[in-house]
């Protein structure tokens, strides 16, 4: 009997693979430096059995109208925009994404971003290289510290309560947003519901953690921005098209809001002239809100647990909720 087929979008580190290589055969796509094309795609999802995609691989009805034998597709991550999940379940597709192993690396992650921000790292870190640093004086390079602010989290799923107990831990005060209640943050952490309006006018940090959904497309725009206090720093680790980037970037030059933390762009990779990179007052990551080697090695071996299971007859883990 035909191993079953697996195909990889991005490489993957042999030592991850070898342990599965008697169930299946793997093929990853061949290049580091560059994504997996269009056609490389079309070409494998024909004759694949299980694929493992990253967000950036788009996986919609055009795409799956050339799979014949896919059983399983496995996202690299937790969010699963990339997918129209309607054209993959009806082919009978399991569809599996990786909640959980990457919480604690995102919330750190989310929390850097606050403290760079707040405390002006890059900016301090830019100014002693370039030289600039020539004598010491009071206010060099102040920022805003964390403790007894209030940090507003849009969005409290298993990352949002992540960050809140950090945030705790920092004597922050606690506001959210969310479609349900988490009475248990609220227990322990003291943490208060809001409404989004609310949220904006009390938070001192702006923390956004939703995933993008046709309700969070654009979810902050100009008006948003301008319901913010003015000394307030907004934080993106979701997705970029929650944000409306020229609402944001307008909110900033206009002192409107003091700074922002950004882990995700709308077309990612950024521009290089990208107007929001020419603000001293933003940092700017390339979406790597789970990128611990650690995070990376568990989310590679979910996916593989993930698609092996389905190819041999079993439950996956983490099947994308329905
Ligand atoms: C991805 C992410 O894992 O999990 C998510 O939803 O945004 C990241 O952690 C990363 O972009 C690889 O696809």
């Amino acid at each position: 009997m035909r191993k079953p087929y697996v195909y990889i979008t991005r490489q993957i580190p042999e030592k991850l693979l070898k342990p599965y290589q008697n169930i299946a055969e793997i093929k990853t796509w061949t290049y580091e430096d560059q994504p997996v094309d269009a056609e490389t795609l079309k070409e494998e999802i024909a004759h694949a059995d299980g694929m493992i995609t990253m967000l950036s691989d788009k996986i919609d009805e055009e795409l799956l109208e050339q799979a014949k034998n896919l059983k399983v597709i496995a996202n690299l991550a937790v969010g699963y925009d990339n997918f129209e999940l309607s054209s993959i379940r009806k082919r009978g597709i399991v569809a599996t994404n990786t909640p959980d192993v990457l919480t604690n690396a995102t919330a750190d992650l989310t929390f850097a971003l606050l403290l760079a921000t707040g405390r002006r790292l890059i900016e301090a870190d830019r100014f002693v290289r370039e030289g600039k640093w020539k004598q010491w004086s009071p206010f060099l390079l102040a920022g805003t510290e964390m403790n007894q602010k209030n940090i507003g989290i849009v969005g409290m799923g298993r990352i949002g309560e992540a960050v809140a107990r950090r945030a705790k831990g920092f004597g922050m005060n606690i506001l959210y947003h969310n479609r349900t209640r988490k009475e248990q943050a609220e227990r322990e952490l003291a943490a208060m519901y809001c409404s989004f309006e609310e949220l904006l006018k009390e938070s001192d940090f702006v923390v956004c953690l939703t995933p993008l959904t046709k309700e969070t497309n654009g979810l902050f725009n100009e008006e948003a921005f301008s319901q913010m206090k003015q000394s307030s720093i907004f934080i993106n680790v979701s997705r970029g098209a929650v944000v409306d980037e020229q609402a944001l970037y307008h909110a900033l030059v206009s002192g409107s809001i003091r700074g922002a933390g950004l882990d995700v762009f709308q077309h990612e990779p950024v521009e290089p002239n990208h107007p929001l990179l020419n603000l001293n007052q933003v940092v700017c990551l390339p979406h790597i809100g789970s990128a611990s080697e650690e995070t990376r090695e568990e989310m590679i071996i979910l996916c593989l647990e993930n698609v092996t299971n389905v190819l041999q007859g079993r439950e996956a883990i983490t099947p994308i909720p329905y």
